[in-house]
This record gives C-alpha cells, structure tokens and sequence, in this order.
C-alpha cells in the first residue's frame, strides 16, 4: 500500500492534489487541519493535510506458506482503544474490501461460488496479509512480521472478525513494544546515568531535553557530567545547556576525575554523564567507554544506569550490532532519536523484539527541551499498521 500525504488551503484542494497524483482510486485516510510550527504562527494560515492510501497491485505477498488451519481462540476487541483507532480500521477494511470486491467479480466469471466458510477463512488470511505487508513496508523486519502475524493467527477463531484481527495485532505490537520506561528522580534512590551510543545520534541533545524535564517538571536535583573531551566543541555545547538550566557540570578525563565528580555531586539525586560518540566498529575506543563505566561500580551511594541512545534512521543491520557491541555493559535502557525524520518506525519494534529491552524515551526534532516523550507505545503501534500514530 502506497500512503502519502497532500497539502492545500482547503480540503477540496488537499484531496484533488491526492487523485492527482495517486488517481481515484485513492482512498482518503485521514483530513487534519494544522498550523505551521515555528514563531508567529499567529500569522500563519492554516493548511489542511489528507493523508491517502494506494493499493499496490502485489499487495499481498504470503506471511507464512502454512494454512490458518490452527485458529483457535479469539481476543476481545474491546481492549483496543477503539474510538482512536476506529478511523485507521475502516480505512483498513475499506481497502480490503475494494480489493475483494475486484477479485470476487474475477471469480464470478472465472469459476463456481466458493463455500461461505471458506470465504470467511479466506477473508482473515488475506486481512492478515494486508497487515503484514504494511509492518514490512514499515520497515519491520521479515522475521519479527512474521512471529508478529503467526502468533496472532494461533489465537484467532474461524469466526473472528477483521476487528478482531486488527486489534490482536495491535495489541501483540503494544506487548512487544513494551511498557515505557520512565526516568524517576527519587532522593533515597539516587542514580547515575551514563548515555553512550554511536556519533551523532543525539546524545548529548538528548540529555539537555531530559534534564530540563527532571529539574523543571520533575523538580531533580541533577547535575551533569561529560566525558566528551574529544571535540573541542562538545564540552561548550553541554555547558551552555547547563547554564541555561542552571545546573552544575564537571568535566572529565579520566577514571579519576569520575570518582572525584561524583563525590562532589553526592548531594544530587540525579548525574547524567554525557560520552563521546563511538563507532561499535572501534573496538579500542568502546573498551575505554566500557572501562570508563565499570570504574563507577565502586562508587558507593549511586545506582548505575545505562541509556543506549539510537537514532530510528540507522540501518536495523547496523543497529544489530551495536546493540551487541554494548551488551557488554549487562542491561540497558534504549532511547530513539529522529523519529522526525523517517515515515517508517519499524526499527523501534525490531529493536524492542531484538533486546527484550526497555525503551524509555523517543525524540522528534532538534528543539530543546520540548521535541521528547515518552515512547508512545499506541501511537508507534498505529503508524506501524499504516495510521496517523
Ligand atoms: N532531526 C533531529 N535532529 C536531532 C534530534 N536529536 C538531535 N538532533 C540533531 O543531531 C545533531 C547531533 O546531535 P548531538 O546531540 O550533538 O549528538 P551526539 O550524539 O551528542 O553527537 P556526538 O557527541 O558527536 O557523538 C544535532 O544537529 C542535533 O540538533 C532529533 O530528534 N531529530
Ligand atoms: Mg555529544
């Protein structure tokens, strides 16, 4: 399924630019009024946004070689939010049902009417297909597509609805997504938390959105660290961060200098020490940042924690191994960054299946403080089954 977005002045103008472009076949998913971000939005007009979907003609290419003949069980659609999620199945099924209604006229003329059992059968297998060539076209890897789809189709009866359908899979997503993981500041339980991960990702202005939240919103006593002496900007960036929030920052270089930075800050709750950036490939370089964290073991008073920053853009192969190349350290938190820049966030869910791990935060821009959340499980979720999200 081809998905896009149009723009125009007025619905009318959004939805003709969509035929235009994708043709009257066309389905239209979504109408969304906006505003254009940035300063004197007062002054801007509002645009109206239709997001419309194409189906491709190979839509449907085969989850699993094996028949559905295991469906067994049946998962209340009622756990779904469906209210939020109503508009995206309709636009599902409505696709779907185009898509029958062509084969079934083929069929009228090519061959006898089939049994209306097996069409119902028939009617979820293809639904099911429909979901998973929208995971693969999210970039969800083939393999965790199909555990995805295979686990739902086990526990689905005959007689399940495509309701049915979509919400088990929307639910098996939420699950694998896991619950969000959220930083606490708490003075009986204070932490350190070193954010490591690859170039450029977004380390350190990730740590400036976080620490604004945990000192104004959360009300931390927090206080900074980095060990990013490599370039020579590096440290200046953080530091104006840190002055603008008005919070401490220590520099270090060496194990040393991390003993004595955390004696010194033993009165915060909270220490967040921003690395430099290191290629997994770099194997000298990761052993002096694994060294780096292991020193801090010894430290009394400080619960240590690792954030394993990633940006959704970077080949799923690549962060394949660089989640492996960290595991080193025991466990660690994940936060995605550059969720703003890419349509397709199957990365997020391949990662999560991969580490069985806890995704914390997702960032969305280069705005500090405010482009950061809490992972939206629901929302991910959504925009992975072709929704607004
Ligand atoms: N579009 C987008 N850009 C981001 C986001 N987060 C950070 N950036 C930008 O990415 C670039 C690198 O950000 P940094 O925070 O310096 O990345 P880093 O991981 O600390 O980089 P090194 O310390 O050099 O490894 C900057 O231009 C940021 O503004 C995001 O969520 N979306
Ligand atoms: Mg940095």
């Amino acid at each position: 399924m081809i998905i896009k977005k149009f723009q125009g002045s007025t619905e009318e103008e959004a939805i003709l630019a969509a035929r235009d472009e994708m043709g009257n076949d066309a389905v239209i998913m979504n109408i969304r009024t906006t505003k254009k971000k940035g300063l004197f939005t007062f002054r801007k007009k509002s645009i109206v946004e239709v997001t419309a979907a194409l189906e491709e003609k190979e839509m449907i290419s085969p989850a699993r070689e094996q028949p559905l003949e295991e469906i067994a069980g049946n998962t209340p659609a009622s756990v779904v939010e469906k209210e939020v999620f109503a508009d995206r199945l309709n636009n599902i099924q409505s696709l779907l049902e185009q898509q029958m209604k062509e084969k079934l006229t083929k069929e009228t003329i090519a061959e006898a009417p089939k049994e209306p059992v097996e069409e119902e059968e028939n009617e979820n297998i293809r639904f099911l297909k429909l979901i998973y060539q929208q995971l693969i076209n999210n970039e969800v890897e083939e393999q965790y597509a199909n555990q995805i789809i295979s686990e739902v189709e086990k526990h689905l009866k005959k007689e399940a609805s495509l309701d049915n359908v979509l919400s088990a899979v929307y639910q098996k997503i939420i699950l694998k997504l896991g619950e969000p993981d959220e930083f606490i500041a708490d003075e009986d339980k204070k932490k350190i938390f070193f954010f490591i991960g690859p170039t450029g990702v977004g380390k350190t202005t990730t740590i400036a959105k976080l620490a604004s939240d945990m000192k104004l919103v959360k009300k931390a006593k927090i206080a900074l660290l980095t060990a990013d002496t490599y370039r020579v900007a590096a440290v200046e960036q953080l530091r104006t961060y840190a002055s603008i929030l008005d919070i401490p920052l220590d520099v270090i270089y060496s194990d040393e200098d991390l003993r004595d930075g955390i004696e010194r800050l033993k009165e915060c709750d909270l220490i967040f020490v921003d690395t430099a950036g290191r290629s997994h490939k770099n194997e000298e370089q990761c052993n002096e940042l694994f060294h780096l964290i292991e020193t801090v073991d010894e430290i009394d008073g400080f619960e240590k924690e690792i954030c394993l920053v990633l940006s959704v853009t970077t080949k799923f192969r690549d962060l394949e191994k660089i989640c492996d190349t960290y595991s080193k350290l025991g466990s660690y938190r994940i936060i995605f960054t550059k969720l703003d820049e890419t349509s397709a966030l199957g990365n997020i869910l391949n990662i999560a299946i991969l580490t069985e791990g806890k995704i914390s935060y997702t960032t969305y821009g280069q705005n500090v403080p405010d482009d950061i959340n809490l992972i939206d499980v629901q929302s991910i979720a959504k925009s992975l089954l072709g929704g607004v999200g």
